[in-house]
């Protein structure tokens, strides 16, 4: 069997002094008030980080470049709309700490190679474009118009226009992804892999299937007057804190809330709103009403055992099942029902880990409630039957009528402050016929028709020599993909990598033959064409497009907008476009949304709605009961339960977020809730597993994946006891990276299976 042990020389695995308590229960409150001000102060003069938090998600202000929960409609709060990690967000873009040539020059690519994410990041804001030369050691300055040119050379030498990958990350705004998009397909390809292929695709899949739209049907109001709320394989107290203050809402109007996740997590179980004195005084108020700790992965079996066993309620009592909606408005149902005859409750409640007695508590309360919101994100969606569980999940809401009217529905809880907005803007490597037909008219052109790599093609590609160039507008390709060897060998494939960034990466350490740097602004930037300012605007996770409005002055006179980086590369690179006026695009940000007005559906009048106070909505049908399925109807679906066959020794493990990073930016080293201080390469493990396996606290072990013959390993973590579900494990995201394999992926989606990895634990002798 083949060991792959490049690891080590992809990310350092020493270990630090870590520093272990008890996890909270309780979220927010005082202590995050605290960490807010000491990370924005750490990173920048107390003026500048004022003026950025007080303008923080206003009417007028900043989106948050953090999460892409909605922001309320009607009111904002005085004393700060934003949440810690929101303030964490903010120190980490605006800071003062620079990245500046004459650091390029003082440290080699290798030696960097050698630091922490942590450590990179923190370096600072990167100031100037930077060119690496084939097989040169460390960065060098480079001219703006000598990077864009380097970059038409290299695009117009491919042998096919598919010999070129264009990544997105989710921060991306609207006009810069419309643009990209535009200048990628104008070019000749529609390789357009994103953060979302990774991320919330198995939520566009099964959705697009079952209610004929891609995205969530609910709006912020529907929290507050909803019956119950079902939060499953997410943490929002970590990943979109200010949902707690809409939990919170939804509870005193009556609301109950299920939660279901293997880890006991503090956001889910008690809450102190720092606006209010007595959440400042410490006063909790409990969220979840039931806590379901189910197994990995086992949310399909748990769903269907509700289903039956409400449907046996159904059969009794009556007034379960929403049989008018169902016979309106739905499709095959009379398969579904068929269906869970093959499965005993007793059968599928096994698969869970859960009592019965639970089980039967949560299916009471989902019986009674008219109104159920069903919220999830990657605890969801990162599994190799992703797709089929939020399926399953729907089977549920259709059954309750609980889609299509107000205070109800699905509620995928988006990442990236722009995830959901870049795909609108047509970043997707399938595009719709229908998208690309609008386009050809507008731009009066025929736009590529062949579907592109997505980020799992992406890189396979890359590995066998067929992507050749890659660029990334943001995130950390290396880092945030898996198989992180495998990924490093297939960008090293390449002819050139360019990264367009805020921040330094270990995506910027691990390049193709020649690579290059360019800084662009941030959402903070305040950016200035022609003598007017500019604004950017962004789609929240409710489909709510508003404006963004940087109001710091930038570090650097040399970084650039994203907008005006697309530009200038297409105008390099493309054949004289008379069809496609880019300058006008550079001249004012009016001109690109008048454009995506033309192309796009639901964006009419958009400069004027966008100008008004909270932006607008875009339409989503299935929020009226519309479903645009093949069969006119919302569609029950029929899945299969695959429970897990661990051979001895093996337990699964998710990759989930610290309280203290974004994806693979990390703030700190620290994961408060979890009572975890100055370590990340950790592994939790319950105090049964540990016992079987011989394990001790703090011991320091190496964890091993094995798939398709080839044994990845990595080094040096420690074992924290934590309170999981027998045969759980779970590890940070993105240092067991490597472990994930390229190979599994979700049926449908191709997303990473990032949350249910098989792993063995060994020690180290
Ligand atoms: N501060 C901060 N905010 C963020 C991010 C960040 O990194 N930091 N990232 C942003 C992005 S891009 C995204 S996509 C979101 C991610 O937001 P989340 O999805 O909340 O993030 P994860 O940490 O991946 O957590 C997933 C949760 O799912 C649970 N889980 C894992 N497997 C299962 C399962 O099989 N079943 C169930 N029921 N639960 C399971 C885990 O215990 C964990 O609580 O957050 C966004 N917001
Ligand atoms: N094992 C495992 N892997 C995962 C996940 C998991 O849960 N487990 N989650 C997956 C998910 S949900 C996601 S979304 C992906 C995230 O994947 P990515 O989006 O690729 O990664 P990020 O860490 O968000 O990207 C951070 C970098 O973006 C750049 N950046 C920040 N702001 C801006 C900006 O305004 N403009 C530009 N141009 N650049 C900017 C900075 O240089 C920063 O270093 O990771 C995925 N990978
Ligand atoms: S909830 Fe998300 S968008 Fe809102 S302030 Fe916090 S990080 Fe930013
Ligand atoms: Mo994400």
């Amino acid at each position: 069997m083949k060991e792959v042990d490049e690891v080590e020389k992809l990310m350092p695995e020493e270990m630090l002094e870590i520093k272990l308590s008890n996890p909270i229960e309780k979220a927010v409150g005082m202590p995050a008030v605290i960490s807010s001000v000491k990370h924005v102060l750490a990173e920048m003069p107390a003026s500048r980080g004022f003026k950025a938090l007080n303008y923080l998600n206003q009417f007028d202000g900043v989106d948050c470049p953090g999460c892409a929960w909605p922001d309320p409609d009607d009111e904002r709060s005085a004393l700060g709309e934003y949440c810690e990690n929101g303030a964490k967000a903010i120190a980490e873009e605006a800071t003062t700490k620079l990245v500046t040539p004459d650091f390029f020059a003082q440290h080699s690519i290798e030696e960097m190679l050698n630091w922490t994410d942590y450590e990179l990041g923190k370096s600072g804001r990167i100031t100037h474009p930077m060119y690496l030369p084939q097989g040169g050691t460390h960065y060098q300055p480079i001219k703006w118009d000598e990077a864009f040119n380097l970059i038409a050379r290299n695009l117009n030498q491919l042998n096919s226009p598919h010999e070129a990958i264009f990544y997105t990350s989710g921060r991306t705004s609207n006009e810069a992804a419309f643009l990209y998009q535009l200048f990628v397909r104008s070019f000749g390809t529609n390789n357009l892999p994103d953060c979302s292929n990774m991320c919330h695709e198995s939520s566009g899949v099964a959705l697009g299937e079952t209610i004929g739209i891609g995205k969530g049907t609910v709006k912020l109001e529907d929290f507050y007057h909803t019956d119950l709320i079902i939060i499953a394989g997410q943490n929002p107290g970590t990943n979109h804190p200010r949902m707690l203050s809409a939990l919170k809402k939804a509870k005193r109007n009556g609301a109950k809330i299920i939660a279901i996740n293997p880890m006991r997590e503090a956001g889910l179980i008690s809450y102190a709103d720092p606006q209010t004195a007595s959440g400042l005084l410490g006063q909790y108020a409990p969220l979840a009403d039931l806590y379901l700790q189910v197994k990995i992965n086992a949310d399909l079996s748990l769903f269907k055992a509700i289903a039956k066993i409400i449907q046996k309620r159904q059969k009794t009592d009556g007034n379960i099942f929403d049989l008018s909606f169902i016979k309106d408005h739905t499709h095959g149902y009379e398969e579904y029902i068929k269906c869970l005859d093959e499965y005993s409750i007793e059968e599928l409640i096994s698969h869970t880990g859960l009592d019965s007695k639970d089980v039967y508590e949560a299916a009471d309360l989902i019986a009674l409630k008219p109104n159920i919101i069903l919220c999830w994100a990657m605890g969801w969606t990162q599994h190799k039957n992703a797709v089929e569980t939020i399926q399953e999940g729907v089977n549920l809401l259709l059954l309750k009528g609980s889609i299509g009217k107000p205070f109800a529905g699905a509620c995928p809880v988006r990442g990236h402050s722009n995830v959901q907005g870049d795909r609108t803007m047509g970043i997707y490597e399938k595009p719709p016929k229908a998208f690309l037909d609008r386009l050809d008219e507008v731009f009066d052109t025929k736009f590529p028709r062949e579907n592109g790599f997505d980020t799992v093609d992406a890189i396979l590609a890359m590995k066998e020599g067929k992507g050749k160039v890659f660029i990334a507008m943001g995130g950390n390709y290396l880092s945030a993909t898996p198989d992180t060897v495998l990924t490093a060998n297939a960008l090293r494939n390449t002819n050139l990598t360019v990264q367009i960034s805020t921040k330094l990466n270990r995506s910027h350490v691990v390049h193709g033959s020649e690579a290059l740097i360019l800084p662009c602004f941030g959402r903070t930037d305040l950016d200035i064409k022609n003598e007017v300012k500019q604004f950017v605007t962004v789609e929240d996770s409710m489909g709510v497009v508003h404006q963004s409005n940087g109001n710091l002055n930038p570090t650097s006179d040399q970084m650039l907008s994203e907008v005006e980086i697309v530009v200038r590369i297409a105008k390099a690179t493309l054949k004289k476009n008379v069809k496609i006026n880019w300058d006008d695009y550079l001249n004012h940000y009016d001109h690109i949304r008048n454009d995506i007005e033309k192309s796009i559906p639901g964006f009419n009048d958009y400069n004027k709605r966008v100008r008004q106070k909270g932006g607008f909505y875009l339409p989503n049908a299935a929020r009226y009961n519309e479903y645009n399925t093949g069969t006119g109807k919302a569609n029950f679906t029929v899945t299969t339960p695959e429970p897990f066959n661990l051979n001895k020794g093996e337990m699964i493990m998710m990759t989930v977020r610290s309280h203290d990073q974004f994806n693979t930016t990390i703030y700190g080293l620290n994961d408060r809730y979890r009572g975890i201080t100055n370590e990340r390469r950790v592994i939790f493990v319950n105090e049964m597993e540990m016992k079987k396996r011989g394990l001790g606290k703090l011991e320091k072990v190496n964890l091993v994946s094995t798939y398709g013959g080839i044994r990845r390993i990595v080094h040096n973590f420690l074992v924290i006891p934590y309170n999981l579900p027998n045969e759980c494990c779970a590890s940070y995201f993105p240092e067991t990276n490597p472990l994930v394999p390229i190979t599994e992926t979700a049926k449908k989606s191709n997303t990473p299976i990032s949350k249910s990895v098989i792993i063995t634990i060994e020690k180290q002798s």
